[in-house]
């Protein structure tokens, strides 16, 4: 059972919405094995979004902001993006045999998220710029022109994501002390927190959640406090330098209790090969940028070893085979027979 269906009563749903549904959503909430005791954290988990039908958590709001447009009668999506949500309205739009535009910055998307837009069927624009740009241009073309938007300004993208909030709760019976998750264009941020607060009003949890989002070093607006111009970071996902949903973010940051911060691109890289190697959790650059912060805040003293902590893996690592393999040692190359393998592999 996909969002819409799943949490109908929850979200905007009529008797009028397509129920759009790639079974998006339902994805595991794995415990720790290694790395939580490895810091000293009795509760640690992953909220694995990779495992979402095109590869990333952009498929809960998606699905929810393509059925609304489709009620409205839209017949063509378009949306800015640095990969993810490209792949994700590209798929949602495919199902439903509408058109979908997507406009990326030229040379800063993963392969393998250009490969799906473009499998999917969607035009893809290629703009010179960044994300901050195509997002401006792909604005002002919805405001002129017969088109739906379906990046995160657009409301019903963030209801979607709040759902996640909703099947952490449900699996740990409360919400944790701590939501961990990385912070680009900062809609994810803004719905998880929206999720939390509607589950502690609906009596399911009788807490809230410290809302703590990681930016990358070299795109860290938020951390800053203003924009930047020139965002740079091997997290090509968070690549972002003026977050349409800032206040969402620094709103969440601040009624929690909770902190953004930033991690360099070595300390990315690290908890990649950390998670993968330590979890079998494979998953891309933005999403360990919490997994690096938590290192830091357990070094800093900073998180109770009894408290639970959440982090959510927002992409599959398979997006994004370039970024992992610069740091793996390559293959071993090899011509002979069983006892040459042996003695090269040291046996
Ligand atoms: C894996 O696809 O902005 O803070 O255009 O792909 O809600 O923007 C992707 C963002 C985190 C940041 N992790 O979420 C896009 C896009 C992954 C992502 C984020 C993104 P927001």
């Amino acid at each position: 059972m996909g969002v819409l269906a799943r949490y109908r009563e929850r979200l905007p749903v009529t008797e009028h919405t397509p129920m759009v549904d790639l079974r998006e959503g339902s994805t595991p909430l794995v415990p720790s094995r290694n790395i939580g005791p490895a810091l000293g954290l009795e509760r640690l988990y992953f909220k694995y979004e990779g495992l979402n039908p095109t590869g990333s958590f952009k498929d809960r709001g998606m699905v929810v902001a393509v059925a609304k447009a489709m009620e409205e009668g839209a017949r063509v999506l378009v949306c800015a993006s640095t990969g993810n949500t490209s792949a994700s309205a590209a798929a949602y739009a495919a199902s439903q045999r509408l058109r979908a535009i997507v406009v990326v910055p030229d040379g800063k998307i993963a392969l393998n998220k250009l490969a799906q837009a473009l499998m999917y069927g969607a035009k893809v624009v290629q703009i010179k710029g960044n994300f901050d740009a195509a997002l401006s241009t792909v604005r002002d073309l919805a405001e002129h022109y017969p088109v739906a938007l379906v990046n995160s300004v657009n409301p019903y993208r963030l209801e979607g994501q709040k759902t996640a909030a909703f099947e952490i709760v449900e699996e740990l019976g409360e919400a944790p002390d701590y939501l961990m998750l990385p912070v680009g264009n900062a809609g994810n941020i803004t719905a998880y927190w929206k999720g939390f607060k509607e589950e502690l009003a609906a009596g399911h949890s009788r807490q809230l959640p410290r809302m703590v989002g990681a930016q990358a070093e070299g795109a860290a607006p938020i951390v800053r406090g203003r924009p930047v111009e020139k965002p740079k970071t091997v997290a090509s996902a968070i690549e972002i330098g003026n977050p349409a949903s800032w206040e969402g973010a620094t709103s969440a940051r601040d009624e929690s209790g909770g902190a953004i911060e930033a991690v360099s691109d070595t300390e990315i890289l690290q908890a990649q090969i950390r998670l993968a190697s330590s979890e079998g959790l494979f998953a891309e650059p933005a999403s360990v940028a919490p997994l690096a912060l938590l290192v830091r805040l357990v070094q800093e003293g900073r998180i109770q070893r009894d408290s639970t902590t959440v982090i959510v893996l927002t992409g599959s690592g398979l997006k994004d085979p370039e970024a992992a393999l610069a740091n793996v040692e390559p293959p071993i190359q090899l011509d002979g027979d069983a006892r040459s393998l042996a003695k090269a592999l040291k046996l």
